[in-house]
């Protein structure tokens, strides 16, 4: 073993479905944490406890279980796959000490990972890539790694390869050792002599791993050159060095279903373990020797207790200490599933549960309020939002429940959004995707009784005007005693797109006293709420030029409502235009899928402004364009169909732009409907 703190943290991560709640219960199993292994399908698992996931047959959350392997103590944290989630795993990725990648053998399906993988080199987190459902695939590994290679900033090392028998993997030969094992259903494969078949491939592979450590290494590239094939422990050694910064992605195989290399996993993951290298990298220079620990993950309980998954980075932490700005730690618990077991400390190294941590959020660094001032751990940034609903309780009763709940379910999932929008003056919910937003609302049905509706979200059109017009009003009304008496000039002129609006007057003489202008103003400003065609009016200007009162009859009142007939005479005649709000987009994809996005924004009514490669991401591009935004509530829905999921993109509002013809005639009509 490594030195270490005794303790490892493996994110399980990956495309959907390839297979990480499968493989945590196959590590249960094989580590005898649990007597039987539950099945995804079943609704059994470890991993997938919640409602929301079980119904779905997929992980919807990251959760967490531990075992202890050749005295290690794992704890895994098994990510969902599905990039809705992806700041699920993002956040479970800055406190874990490895990843492994778990995917499917699928050739056409590499850029699946694409996302995954620049995260991980991004904050150098070591990862391995296990490559699951073996008992069902012709795919060769070696194919594989060759399709994966573009994909990966680092190189894939194979450690394995497959024996088969016709189209069927029965076992592997480790190239580390040169030892063959044929798989057995459900328990530990045995050693057999390697067939011939494979001798060929094994030299290439191995010869493959040694040159890729090789160029990490110069003794080691010395030996090779004079044909020295290094000692079974020399290659774990270079292994280990190499996968502890991250340098390169070693390439194992087998079957979380049937437990195939899952042993061999574990006993690789225990002889390669990077110890605490990265807690070193991490922590901010002055911290060592102090408590300081990082919030993964926030659940909320079914009961409504928080409990904050925090990895200690380094000290001691322990059950009613006192963190940050006076919170008090209220139980700590090792997670098991859904299970939480209480403990009363947990050291440097240890990912655990801290109860009642009101004011702390995930991603957050924690360290006793009374101890030496830390500089914050890095966080994962957060997914812009991409795809929204507008929202509004089934019940009315309900209403006012809403905003509450939906804070403690952002608490839980920081990349979800609940706000208003004052322009279309709806409730509107943003997050990552349909699936995400429907988690979410599954959520808030099921923990706080909230059914809600959903629509598609309105777009905030407005509207100017095109003509200068001027324009007298007058309003005048004898009832009994006191009369109403205002009576108005205006002149009316549009400005220039993004000006807004300018109320001016020219009154001389006290023709309009003085004390009513604001009432004038007021008037006008009413009316511009909804236009001649329905929408608010924006870019104009208004002058009050002149107008005329009476010594009783005239009052506030009067000449607001004068004020706001003049401009609902004036507006339909200065040829009004509606505006729809257009937004820059910077899409961000794999270079390959240029053209196709390229196409995409134009299928949109969208304008590309130019594309270039991504100077953080390599082999990415970033294609700038304006589009619509009326077109936009599903362009990531056909983003991420075009783009193997991979795609995304950052949006914000640029400019109102005249809308006419068709078009403008459909929303028009639409709006009537409403
Ligand atoms: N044949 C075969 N099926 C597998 C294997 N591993 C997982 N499966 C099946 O694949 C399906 C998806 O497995 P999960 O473990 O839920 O996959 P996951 O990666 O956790 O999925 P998400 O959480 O949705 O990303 C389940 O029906 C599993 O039984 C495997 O090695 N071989
Ligand atoms: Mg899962």
């Amino acid at each position: 073993m490594t030195e270490s703190t005794g303790a490892l943290n493996i994110a399980l991560v990956g495309p959907y479905t390839s297979g990480k709640t499968t493989l945590l219960e196959s590590m249960l199993s094989v580590s005898g944490t649990i007597g039987r292994k539950g099945r995804v399908a079943d609704g059994n698992t470890v991993g997938d406890w919640s409602d929301e996931a079980r119904a779905r047959q997929s992980s919807v959350e990251v959760n967490t279980a531990g075992f202890t392997h050749r005295d290690l103590h794992f704890t895994v944290l098994d990510c969902p796959g599905s990039i809705e989630f992806f700041a699920e795993t993002a956040n479970a990725l800055m406190g874990a000490d490895l990843a492994i990648i778990v995917c499917t053998p699928d050739l056409n399906r590499v850029w699946t990972m694409g996302r995954l993988l620049k995260f991980l080199s991004q904050h150098e987190i070591p990862h391995v890539l296990f490559t699951n459902r073996m008992d069902e695939t012709a795919v060769r590994v070696g194919e594989l790694i060759e399709a994966m290679q573009p994909v990966s900033d680092r190189p894939l090392v194979p450690c394995q390869v497959a024996i088969r028998e016709g189209d069927q993997v029965t076992g592997y030969v480790d190239l580390v050792t040169g030892q063959a094992y044929q798989y057995r259903d459900n328990e530990g494969a045995v050693g057999v002599d390697a067939p011939d078949t494979v001798l060929e491939r094994q030299e290439d592979a191995r010869t493959q791993l040694l040159e890729s450590l090789a160029d990490f290494d110069d003794a080691l590239l010395e030996s090779l050159l004079e044909d020295q094939i290094p000692e079974p422990e020399e290659i774990v050694a270079y292994l280990r060095g190499t996968l502890a910064d991250a340098r390169v992605v070693p390439v194992l195989m087998g079957s979380a279903e049937r437990d195939w290399g899952v042993r061999r996993l574990l006993e690789f993951l225990a002889d390669m373990a990077p110890g605490t290298t990265l807690a070193s990298r991490r922590l901010p220079a002055g911290a060592q020797g102090a408590t300081v620990g990082q919030v993964l993950k926030t659940y909320i309980t079914q009961h409504g207790g928080k409990v904050s998954l925090a990895r200690v980075w380094a000290g001691t932490i322990t059950d009613g200490m006192v963190l940050n700005d006076g919170q008090r730690i209220g139980g700590m618990y090792r997670m098991q599933g859904q299970q939480q077991n209480k403990i009363d400390k947990a050291e440097a190294g240890e990912i655990v549960g801290l109860g009642r941590l009101e004011t702390v959020t995930t991603g957050d660094t924690v360290a006793p309020s009374d101890g030496p001032e830390t500089e914050p751990l890095p966080r994962a940034a957060l997914p812009p939002s991409v795809y929204a609903y507008s929202v509004r309780a089934s019940r009315r009763e309900d209403e006012v429940k809403v905003s509450g709940a939906m804070s403690r379910l952002a608490q839980e999932d920081p990349s979800l959004r609940f706000e208003p929008n004052p322009d279309t003056q709806e409730a509107v919910l943003w997050g990552q995707g349909e699936m995400h937003l429907k988690v979410a609302l599954d959520r808030l049905s099921g923990k706080y009784g909230l059914a809600m509706q959903t629509e598609r979200p309105k777009v905030a059109y407005k509207e100017a005007i095109r003509k200068p017009v001027a324009q007298h009003a007058r309003f005048k009304k004898q009832t009994g005693g006191h009369g109403q008496f205002g009576d108005v000039h205006i002149e009316v002129k549009p400005l220039p797109r993004g000006s807004g609006f300018e109320f001016q007057q020219k009154v001389v003489g006290g023709a309009v006293p003085r004390q009513y202008i604001p009432a004038v103003e007021a008037g006008v400003r009413d009316y511009l709420a909804s236009g001649p065609l329905g929408f608010p009016v924006v870019d104009l200007q208004v002058t009050l030029t002149d107008g005329k009162h009476h010594a009783v009859d005239s009052s506030e009142q009067a000449f607001k409502t004068a004020g706001r007939m003049a401009m609902a005479e004036a507006l339909p005649k200065c040829n009004p235009v509606l505006l729809e709000p257009i937004c820059e987009v910077k899409i961000s994809i794999p270079s390959e899928f240029t053209p196709n996005v390229q196409r995409l924004v134009t299928g949109r009514r969208g304008q590309v402004l130019g594309f270039q490669a991504r100077e953080d991401w390599s082999g990415w591009d970033q294609v700038t364009s304006q589009m619509p935004q009326a077109e936009m509530h599903d362009l990531i829905i056909e983003l991420r169909s075009l783009t193997l999921g991979v795609g995304t993109f950052e949006s914000h509002f640029d400019r109102l732009q005249e809308l006419t013809g068709r078009l403008a005639e459909d929303v028009l009509a639409a709006a009537q409907e409403t």
